[in-house]
């Protein structure tokens, strides 16, 4: 492992244009659980596949409203970790860093990160289901008493939802456009914990592999990428990342 980490650190110290594509495990050691392991307590009976779609949000509005409101206390009550923070200082080092995350709670920009690509969205925004008003903060119970979900000032319906992208939603056209061109353009392809079976924002590993990027990834378990990747490095991303790129505490 400590021969790895030195040819990762190697290949990390010799890019110019990283992209770090980042998942669940990202933030997983700042608290925030990952997507599949994310329902405890009163929400283990749930299936969270089934919680993230709009027939769910359609059939019982009040229970997907509930379940996100539950995930936003936890991101509220945490903070970004050492991995985070070591990317972002990469890019204040002089590396042209692409962020491409399927996080929703935007920890990468909290740490300074200034090109960050949000494939899913952002859990602490609201927007209309409907797509008649704009996208706005979630702000922490501001009406505990009022409607659930709340009502949209727009067009009057009950119909206020996170601004986030579930299955079977399209993700926005330019972001992933910008994604997948910045995998064309990078001469490092890092990935940090995604279990990798979404799609489409999976294929941008399977795209960088594909066009023979150096792939380095971090993951305490094995994906579908480890064994093709140039480095698979067992392990946190709190650990791992800021050992391959320095911890930014400089
Ligand atoms: C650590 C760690 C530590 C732990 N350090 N690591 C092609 C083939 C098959 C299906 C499809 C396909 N194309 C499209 C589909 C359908 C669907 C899909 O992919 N389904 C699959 C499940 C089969 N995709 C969609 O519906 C997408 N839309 C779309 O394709 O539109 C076109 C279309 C429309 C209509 C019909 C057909 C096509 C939209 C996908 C949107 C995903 N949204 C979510 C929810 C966001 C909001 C929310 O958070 O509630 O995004 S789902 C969820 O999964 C979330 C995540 O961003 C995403 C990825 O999960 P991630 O990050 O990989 O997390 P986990 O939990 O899976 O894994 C965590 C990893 O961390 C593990 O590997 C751990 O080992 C690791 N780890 N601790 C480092 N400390």
């Amino acid at each position: 492992m400590t021969i790895q980490i030195e040819q990762a650190r190697r290949l990390a110290a010799q890019s110019k244009r990283p992209v770090f594509f980042t998942g669940a495990g990202m933030s997983a050691d700042s608290g925030i659980p990952t997507f599949r392991d994310a329902l405890t307590g009163l929400w283990a009976r749930y299936d969270p596949t089934e919680l993230a779609t709009g027939d769910a949000f359609a059939r019982d509005p009040k229970l997907v409203w509930s379940f996100y409101e539950y995930r936003r206390d936890i991101v509220r009550r945490c903070a970004p970790n050492a991995g985070h923070r070591a990317i972002a200082a990469f890019e204040r080092d002089g590396k042209q860093v692409a962020v491409v995350t399927q996080n929703v709670d935007g920890f990468h920009q909290l740490t300074g990160s200034s090109q960050v690509l949000c494939l899913h969205g952002n859990i602490m925004e609201n927007r209309c289901h409907h797509g008649c008003a704009g996208v706005f903060p979630a702000i922490a119970a501001a009406d505990p008493g009022g409607p659930v979900p709340p009502i949209c000032q727009g067009c009057g319906r009950r119909s206020i939802r996170p601004n986030v992208v579930w299955f079977g939603e399209t993700l926005d056209e330019d972001i992933l456009l910008r994604a997948a061109s910045a995998v064309h353009e990078c001469d490092l392809m890092v990935v940090v914990g995604t279990s990798g079976v979404v799609y489409p924002a999976a294929g941008l590993a399977d795209l960088a592999l594909r066009i023979g990027k150096p792939f380095v990834e971090i993951n305490p378990e094995p994906t579908s990428w480890s064994e093709k990747a140039t480095l698979y490095l067992r392990g946190r991303a709190s650990e791992i990342v800021p050992q391959i790129l320095g911890d930014g505490e400089h």
